[in-house]
């Protein structure tokens, strides 16, 4: 803090930076992660510093804009990455498209070089040209009014559909006397009570009543945007009402509780999930995104009625009606005058069986990731005392680790799924830990995912986290090779000799244990799961079985 020297105002001073901090602080955010520069992320991280926040040093920018965005998908509050210019901030693009295509709030806050200075452009471009695609907003920031724009920034990734922003600042701004910040932030839940209801009382809601009334055989179907709101209640007493199948999307996994006798499955597009919409004649999709669902046609004829949250999305198909207000609303309002469908319960546990068969993995030679998966959740109901959290990477392995772990809540399973990058499943574990400690977090990876954060393995272990990493490792992209494979294609680019992940997070200071071909998995993840720190398991997995799983899951 400055001297607290009072301007004409009467009100004591505060730099930019410690105003910035002291907005951030408001609305609840208690770490920062990043790579800083030796600008502003420097002045910035001394403010965080004194307002007793944590900055949260990581090797690499992705994973810090990757954990920092899981942290706000989990509090609901703005995740922060401090980088340096150029070089720093490209570094983060990952990170920030996640933000965009999974609706994590997040600011990227990125060094700049003093305005008007006559210094050669090193290191130096347009930052808003390369994050305007992504981001809700680029600004950078002054003192004359970076107090008032940076609150409403932070306001408007908070805003639904959430995402991320990018700001500029020069570290000689960051340390310019401004006044503090006056008006606190609005929060999404302020503007959500606050906000138009544009279909409260309409024809709309009318028609979709109509709908649901003429409809015999509706399929519930619960995507991401319930996952950050408070509406898993209403929406399993509407699916209960309606007694229909009922899926999840992958980021809307537990919203329903996995073992409710309605779920079936999760619900990405595939041809997998056919059997049910087949035999539909109404879809409800309750906060499903678009970016949520695999890149291809649209080929069921039931109509789509559509519960969002969020107005203007663009969906594969028209909507016979769609209620833009918040989803409990929508689902409190239908579940009042729906009525019983005709599926029997027969039925519905007919359609998940057949999903779950579609998921189940041939055997090869040697663990399968199923076999693994299977022998970590028993092991870690007995080990872990308390309620596990999931991260999952993408991959071939992600389909056999979606189709067997469980969840009874939101939340419970961080996958990314808008984006499907790799490299998320450790990040997203860190991030989970530094939210709730007391909370064991079992991360699953393919070795190719791994490998783009592996670094990240000495932050996680530098912070003590509770986290046992298992990596399915075939030494090889399986589900690029698997692709390649069925257009018989030779093999070129996808394999490549196994790397000893347990020799590598030693050196990164884990305990690490290697499980080969014909070895027993069981000691090796029952000692992983018991040690408190940090814990790796590298399963040497057979990937034969990927190619006919991917076959009955997406044709
Ligand atoms: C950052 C990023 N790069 C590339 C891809 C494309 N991709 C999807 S899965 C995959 C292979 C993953 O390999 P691995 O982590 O070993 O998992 P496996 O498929 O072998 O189970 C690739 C390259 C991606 N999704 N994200
Ligand atoms: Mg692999």
């Amino acid at each position: 803090m400055h001297d607290g020297t009072p301007n004409g105002s009467g009100k004591p001073q505060v730099t930019l930076a410690e105003a910035m901090i002291a907005t951030l602080k408001s609305c609840g955010v208690k770490f920062l992660f990043g790579v800083p520069g030796g600008g502003s992320s420097l002045d910035l991280m001394a403010a965080a510093d004194d307002a007793g926040m944590r900055f949260i040093l990581c090797c690499g920018e992705t994973s810090a804009a990757l954990a920092a965005s899981v942290v706000g998908e989990l509090t609901g509050t703005p995740g922060v990455v401090l980088t340096a210019i150029g070089p720093g901030a490209a570094s983060a693009v990952n990170g920030v498209a996640y933000a965009h295509l999974e609706r994590a709030p997040l600011i990227l806050i990125c060094d700049a070089r003093e305005q008007g200075d006559a210094i050669p452009p090193h290191q130096v471009f347009d930052l808003k040209a390369l994050f305007r695609p992504i981001a809700k907003t680029c600004q950078r920031l002054t003192p004359e009014t970076g107090v008032a724009e940076f609150a409403e920034l932070v306001s408007l990734v908070l805003q639904k559909p959430r995402g991320p922003a990018l700001v500029e600042l020069s570290s000689g701004d960051a340390a310019r006397p401004v006044l503090p910040p006056s008006s606190s932030v609005k929060s999404d839940d302020e503007e959500e009570s606050e906000g138009a209801d544009a279909s409260a009382g309409s024809d709309l809601h009318e028609t979709a009543k109509a709908l649901l009334a003429g409809s015999r055989y509706p399929v519930l179907v619960v995507g991401l945007q319930a996952a950050s709101s408070d509406s898993g209640r209403d929406l399993q007493h509407l699916a209960e009402r309606l007694n229909c199948p009922v899926f999840t999307t992958y980021k809307a996994k537990g919203v329903v509780a996995d073992r409710h006798p309605q779920i079936i499955g999760h619900f990405t597009g595939a041809d997998g999930e056919a059997e049910a919409l087949r035999s539909a004649d109404l879809i409800i999709w309750a906060g499903v995104e678009p970016v949520e669902l695999i890149p291809v046609a649209w080929r069921h004829t039931a109509p789509l009625l559509v519960l969002s949250d969020v107005a203007g999305l663009e969906y594969p198909v028209m909507p016979a009606v769609e209620l833009f207000s918040p989803l409990s609303r929508s689902a409190e309002t239908l579940a009042a005058t729906s009525v019983s469908s005709a599926w029997s319960r027969a039925q519905i546990a007919a359609l998940r069986d057949d999903l779950m068969q579609r998921t189940r993995l041939g055997g090869g030679d040697g663990h399968t990731a199923e076999e693994v998966v299977d022998a970590v959740i028993a092991a870690s109901g007995a080990a872990s005392g308390g309620e596990v959290r999931y991260t999952v990477d993408a991959g071939a392995h992600m389909i056999s680790v979606m189709a067997r772990i469980e969840a009874r809540e939101a939340h419970t399973v961080l996958k990314s799924t808008g984006l499907s990058t790799m490299g998320f499943a450790l990040p997203a574990a860190i991030a989970a830990a530094l939210v709730a400690p007391e909370r064991r977090v079992i991360a699953f990876t393919g070795d190719g995912g791994l490998m783009m954060c592996l670094a990240e393995l000495s932050t996680a272990a530098r912070l003590g986290c509770r986290i046992t990493v298992v990596v399915l490792n075939d030494a090889a992209l399986s589900l690029i090779d698997v692709k390649q494979q069925r257009r018989q294609q030779k093999s070129v680019g996808v394999r490549y000799p196994a790397i000893d992940f347990a020799a590598a997070a030693t050196g990164l200071g884990c305990r690490a244990w290697r499980v080969k071909q014909h070895e027993p998995l069981r000691p090796s993840i029952e000692a992983a799961l018991a040690h408190e720190g940090v814990g790796l398991i590298d399963v040497r997995v057979d990937p034969t079985g990927y190619s006919g799983q991917l076959a009955a899951l997406r044709g």
